[in-house]
């Protein structure tokens, strides 16, 4: 067995100096792992020689010789992209795909190589020139190989072997309500770093705290110990550190007069780091995100979080997104609706969403998929999801869009769900003290009292759950009988709500699957959630339909989540209108 060649991701890895190795990969669908295994079942790359797989890319000397693949010859998929959209017989695919790129390069001498994968579904193992760097699970979260000495001057291979298959001891779990879809779905990068060079940064506001930026500087490479600078010149801040033996300072800096952060104005610094021979520059906002008593205050000021869920899915592909543009059109139809936040559910979407909620003025709940009925008492499932959180807020603590990090999505409690979530709820606090921490909870009824009670609401810092009242259960006619009895004494945000709607059917308000049913759905929620007294935001279920195999009706559904506001062809369906005038007038209550 070789050893693993994985690093921490380098933060802001966009802005390093970097070639893309994003574009036309070679593939080769293999459901008996033919590549991966020999015929006694043995990896290939835990041999001797570390030979014999289809990493090695190999092609006959000859006419002669034998070989049963060949990538020269097998068609190719765009990434980032998931491989379902692109292929027929890859739309319900689970298994494994072999993808291959070839790259030029030219390293030199005292530099750093870093080979970065944003996002690939679910279990990538990763080979250099025949020569395996190392294995990464999770299907949402970057990754990054120090491919230092390893490249070749020249041309290189580099050969994924990615794996979308579900097991039950995974995050997430075998059952979810979202397409699984696998493959390279975010971006690839060669990174170069000068040979000590800037990994990781904190330029955040202390928490509740004004006028003080907090963080630190991360040094890596030769030379860990040095003076680095940071500034922000607009402000008229600039500031230096001095990192110890371990490439670690921290940073405390007094500020007056900045402008801060907020959906109303998205305004982003330029924040400058260098030293030690290296400079990264970013874009970053401050704000401060508190809450006190029922209400959450960004600046300082009381807000309600006019929000949507939404999956990361171009519902026109349907498929990922392939860049920006997809991701700015969901955003956009978010800002449409006059939402000022947007849960990103279920799972860490791209790095490029959350500097476009920056930019787009958008407050964000962040998720990990620790969803359902996950393998509570098994240690190395906590382990993924821990490590999965810890990426998370790795990669996105500069963001000042990111208020919220959740830890979990609808999981039934029981003691070992409540050891494994509280934890989960400890560590987002521990890594992150600036921003607040929750989970979407379930709801308990008994006859028309809804009560939300659950122990792991004790270390959350919003009492949010989701409630399918016109749904699930209760008919549009009943709901309005309902009580809630939210036993905090915390900011109440709805994580979900919501009823599916077939674009352009139409019907009278009991009809299921009609745009009136849910339309009058809508209207019926905010009439029972407003007699909430700490009601102070919520992100109904869902800005787009999206696909998923659980949704099996042949006709309204078509294995598709129907419950969004807008429909897979882009059509806004009602009660789109109805939540944007909800918010409208929730806007003016608050101004
Ligand atoms: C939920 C889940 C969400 C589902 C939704 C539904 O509670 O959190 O992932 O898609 O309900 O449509 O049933």
């Amino acid at each position: 067995m070789q050893a693993s060649s994985l690093m921490a991701p380098t933060q802001n890895i966009y802005g390093r100096n970097h070639v893309s190795l994003d574009g036309r990969w070679s593939y080769i669908i293999d459901p008996y792992e033919n590549g991966y295994y020999d015929y006694r079942h043995t990896p290939f790359d835990q041999s001797e020689s570390g030979k014999g797989g289809f990493y090695d890319d190999r092609k006959p000397k000859d006419r002669t010789e034998w070989v049963e693949y060949d990538f020269d010859r097998a068609p190719t998929l765009t990434v980032p992209g998931d491989w379902n959209s692109q292929a027929e017989k890859l739309q319900l695919y689970e298994g494994t795909v072999w993808l291959r790129q070839a790259f030029q390069a030219d390293p030199k001498p005292g530099k750093h190589y870093a080979l970065y994968f944003g996002a690939v579904n679910y279990e990538a193992h990763v080979y250099l020139n025949g020569k395996k760097l190392g294995m990464h699970k999770g299907g949402f979260t970057p990754f990054q190989f120090d491919v230092t000495d390893k490249l070749a001057k020249g041309r290189n291979v580099v050969v994924v072997k990615a794996d979308n298959t579900r097991h039950q001891d995974e995050i997430p779990t075998v059952n979810t309500d979202w397409w699984n879809y696998g493959g390279i779905t975010r971006d690839v990068l060669l990174a170069e770093l000068p040979a000590t060079y800037i990994a990781d940064y904190k330029v955040q506001l202390a928490k509740g705290d004004a006028h003080r930026i907090e963080g630190f500087i991360q040094m890596a490479g030769d030379a860990k110990a040095q003076q680095v600078t940071v500034a922000i010149p607009e402000a008229g801040i600039r500031t230096t550190v001095r990192t110890d033996a371990n490439g670690r300072a921290a940073l405390n800096v007094p500020v007056d007069k900045l402008v801060y952060w907020s959906p109303e104005q998205p305004k982003l610094y330029t924040v400058e780091l260098s030293g030690g021979g290296d400079k990264v520059v970013d874009r970053i906002g401050f704000r401060t995100i508190e809450t006190r008593g029922r209400d959450i205050l960004l600046n300082g000021k009381s807000v309600f979080l006019r929000g949507i869920s939404l999956h990361e899915e171009n519902p026109l592909i349907p498929g990922r997104p392939r860049g920006p543009g997809d991701m700015r059109m969901l955003l956009q139809w978010a800002k449409e609706m006059n939402c000022n936040y947007v849960r990103l559910a279920h799972y860490p979407h791209s790095e490029e969403m959350i500097r476009l909620a920056d930019e787009m003025g958008l407050m964000v709940w962040a998720e990990v998929p620790v969803y359902w009925t996950i393998s509570w008492t098994n240690p190395d499932t906590y382990a993924n999801a821990h490590a999965q959180l810890t990426d998370l807020v790795t990669r996105d603590k500069n963001r000042a869009s990111v208020v919220v990090w959740s830890v979990g999505n609808e999981t039934p409690v029981s003691a070992p769900r409540n050891a494994f979530m509280g934890n989960l709820a400890k560590t987002a606090h521990a890594l992150d003290d600036t921003r607040l921490v929750t989970a979407a909870l379930e709801i308990h009824r008994k006859g028309s009292d809804i009560t939300v009670e659950d122990p792991l609401a004790d270390l959350l810092d919003l009492a949010s759950f989701n409630e399918y009242a016109g749904w699930y259960w209760a008919s549009n006619a009943e709901m309005l009988n309902y009580r809630f009895d939210v036993r905090y004494d915390k900011p109440v945000v709805i994580s979900e709500f919501g009823a599916e709607a077939l674009a352009g059917y139409h019907a009278d308000a009991d009809t299921r699957w009609s745009e009136e049913y849910q339309d009058t759905l809508y209207r019926n929620q905010f009439r029972m959630l407003s007699a909430i007294p700490g009601l102070r935001g919520m992100t109904p279920w869902v800005l787009v339909d999206f696909r998923s195999p659980r949704r099996q009706h042949p006709y309204f559904q078509d294995f598709w989540n129907r419950k969004g506001l807008i429909s897979n062809g882009g059509q806004k369906k009602r009660a789109f209108w109805t939540l944007k005038q909800y918010y409208d007038d929730v806007q003016r209550r608050y101004e």
